[in-house]
């Protein structure tokens, strides 16, 4: 056990010989990008699963996230209002687009925006909102999408991590104005790279998103209606998406069932575990533990460090804060918890073919940590 390398993260892919028969098929059409027809097929897929057709596949997440705050069009320098506890892409989209991020901070019991924390960061120049369903942990969407309506501002989530996670019997993508999603290798869904947007109200954002992500050409009048980007998905990418579309549900389920075998095992003083409000469907993205060294005996960065030597990798996701960096102000004030949440913080090993054995013998290792 102990040569053996544990990653935080291992892709999950499809049965091989499901791949190669749509790389057949891709090799027979001759079809290799620009909206071909596995592309196709992938979005037909994903609407009827979301069960909403206004859906645009990307090259990655980010860019999808990128080009969705764009096509609002907001005015230079205005003002987003979101979380500082994210992977750093969601706040350099919202920079690329000439806008200004405004940290707000976090909730203790689920590390995403606190939404009673938003309104009064609100200025005449806030344009939207860009909160984060972190670890697939599903913001109050209810109440941020009020006051999006209330203040006359957009709602644009990054739901990177949201895959597969439901409100309401819905899917979390039906929620504010836009929200992307991250089909990257490391998450439980993934096209090796890839994202999506998906819009709500009306179709105007597919169509604005279609252009942009293809150099702002509109293809149904040939003219070049603004400056746009290289974005789009190709057909190796969405015959990933196709060939693992079958093994959601199982993914899912394998991830439950190891997420609620760390649970027992790490039932100790100073390991804070999130539980997820049980109203929602949760998707299990993540296994993030809060390390409290004054119950626990040691910090986040001891139990990191220690549990290296026994070649197991785990992640500080999120650590450094989004807001610590030379391109960006915050007000400290602004975000006490989210700095003791990345500063506490560890993600551990989930994966589905992450054995029981494994997760065990993670768990006996954090329990019987000591100095040596
Ligand atoms: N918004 C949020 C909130 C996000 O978390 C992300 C991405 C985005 C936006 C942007 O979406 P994308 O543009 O990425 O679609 C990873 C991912 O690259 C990134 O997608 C993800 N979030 C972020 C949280 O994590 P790293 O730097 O931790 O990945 P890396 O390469 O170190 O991989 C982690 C572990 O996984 C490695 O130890 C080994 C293993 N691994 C990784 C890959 C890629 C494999 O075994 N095989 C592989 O192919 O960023």
């Amino acid at each position: 056990m102990e040569n053996k390398k544990i990653f935080v993260v291992r892709p999950v892919l499809p049965p091989v010989e499901r791949y190669i028969d749509y790389v057949k098929q891709i090799f027979n059409n001759q079809y290799l990008t620009n909206q071909g027809p596995l592309h196709k097929e992938f979005q037909a897929k994903l609407t009827e699963l979301i069960g909403n057709d206004n859906i645009t596949l990307f090259c990655n997440g980010h860019m999808a996230l990128e080009c969705a705050i764009n096509a609002f069009d907001f005015e230079n320098g205005g003002e987003v209002i979101t979380t500082p506890y994210t992977f750093i892409s969601t706040i350099n989209a919202i920079i690329n687009c000439g806008l200004k991020p405004v940290f707000c901070d976090i909730k203790m019991d689920d590390y995403t925006i606190d939404e009673d924390k938003i309104e009064s960061l609100i200025t005449p120049k806030t344009v939207a909102i860009v909160p984060v369903h972190v670890y697939g942990y599903p913001c109050n969407v209810k109440k941020i999408d009020e006051i999006a309506n209330k203040h006359h501002l957009k709602a644009i989530y990054d739901a990177a991590h949201a895959f597969g996670v439901e409100v309401d019997g819905k899917s979390i993508y039906n929620f504010g104005d836009a929200s992307m999603a991250s089909f990257h290798s490391t998450k439980l869904f993934h096209t090796i790279e890839g994202g999506m947007v998906v819009g709500n109200h009306n179709d105007f954002l597919k169509k604005r998103l279609t252009v942009i992500k293809n150099f702002g050409i509109d293809e149904t009048t040939t003219l070049i209606e603004e400056s746009g980007v290289n974005a789009k998905m190709n057909e190796f990418e969405a015959a990933m998406g196709l060939s693992l579309f079958p093994e959601i549900e199982k993914i899912i389920a394998r991830r439950k069932e190891i997420i609620e075998l760390y649970r027992k095992e790490l039932n100790i003083p100073g390991i804070k575990i999130v539980t997820p409000d049980n109203t929602i469907k949760y998707n299990y993205a993540y296994f993030p533990i809060l390390i409290d060294k004054e119950k626990f005996g040691y910090n986040r960065d001891e139990v990191l460090c220690y549990l290296e030597k026994y070649n197991i990798y785990t992640r500080k996701y999120f650590y450094p804060l989004c807001c610590d960096n030379n391109y960006t102000d915050v007000n400290e004030k602004n975000i006490v918890n989210a700095r003791y949440v990345s500063n506490n913080i560890l993600s551990l090993p989930l994966y589905p073919t992450l054995e029981n054995n494994d997760v065990i013998y993670i768990c006996s290792l954090i329990k019987n940590i000591k100095n040596d």
